[in-house]
């Protein structure tokens, strides 16, 4: 099940989901909508009911942020007894559907937690302008060093967990509602012990529609990972997987 957060994203849907579902894979995907201005919720109710079963839509009443978006889409995903992988990305093509056959697949062999990465041997941002390159990688850095990530791409939202991991993580705890969804929800999967897994993507800039990231969401993610760094150090993490089950 492929979990596609939208906003303002007409030109990018009507393109995207036509490509997911061509892949040679058992795919399912859940647009979930935030009441988007431009219509995208109407159009991708049109592809669901071209595609019934296999396209769904979670209609929002406003935009409530990206990380509350994945969290609903998790919920409708394993609310389908089918879901064995639940994955994230942008509707805007800066992750391609080409890479999901690899990412399923590394998914496979053993790895919790799969991440489309710009940041290990073959992955690249060719599109970005200097600062972006310097803000990406400040962001990254400054999550991966303060809360100990392993992951090189902690901020990456391309990714594929398998069902078990989502099924016991605390997602109702999770405290960020934006962008910093991904570092919060990365700190619980690592400090539960799950296996994490990079597959290298090229992440190219949208073409179509309108950036969403602002300012205040770059200042919660700071705060987002201020905010882990005082419960790691402090200890209260989440336990690992093993030391629960022996409780
Ligand atoms: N439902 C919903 N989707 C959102 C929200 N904010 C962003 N999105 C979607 O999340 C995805 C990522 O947003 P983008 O604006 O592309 O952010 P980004 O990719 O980090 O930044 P750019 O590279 O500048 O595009 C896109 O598919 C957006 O439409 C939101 O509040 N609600
Ligand atoms: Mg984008």
């Amino acid at each position: 099940m492929v979990v596609v957060p939208t906003y303002n994203e007409k030109e990018n849907i009507i393109r995207l989901v036509p490509m997911l579902l061509e892949l040679p894979l058992d795919i399912g995907v859940i647009v979930v909508d935030d009441n988007s201005p431009d219509g995208t919720g109407a159009l991708a109710d049109s592809l669901a009911e071209d595609h019934p079963g296999q396209v769904h839509v979670i209609h929002r009443e406003g935009k409530l942020g990206l990380g509350t978006a994945y969290l609903a889409g998790f919920r409708y995903a394993l609310g389908q007894p089918d879901t064995e992988r639940v994955m994230t990305m942008d509707a805007d093509f800066s992750h391609h559907p080409q890479y999901i056959p690899a990412m399923v697949e590394r998914s496979t062999q053993g790895y919790d937690l799969v991440i489309g990465s710009r940041y290990v041997p073959g992955g690249d941002t060719p599109d970005f302008p200097w600062y972006r390159v310097v803000l990406s990688w400040g962001a990254n850095t400054f999550a991966r060093f303060m809360l100990g990530l392993q992951a090189r791409d902690a901020t990456a939202g391309f990714r594929c967990y398998r069902r078990e991991v989502l099924e016991s993580l605390p997602l109702d705890t999770i405290f960020s509602s934006g962008y910093s969804f991904l570092v919060e929800m990365l700190f619980l999967v690592q400090y539960a012990g799950y296996r994490v897994g990079e597959v290298p993507i090229v992440f190219r800039d949208r073409e179509f529609g309108k950036s969403k990231i602002s300012q205040t969401e770059v200042a919660k993610a700071v705060y987002t990972v201020m905010r882990l760094f005082v419960r790691r150090a402090s200890g209260n993490r989440q336990q690992p997987i093993g030391e629960r089950a022996e409780q």
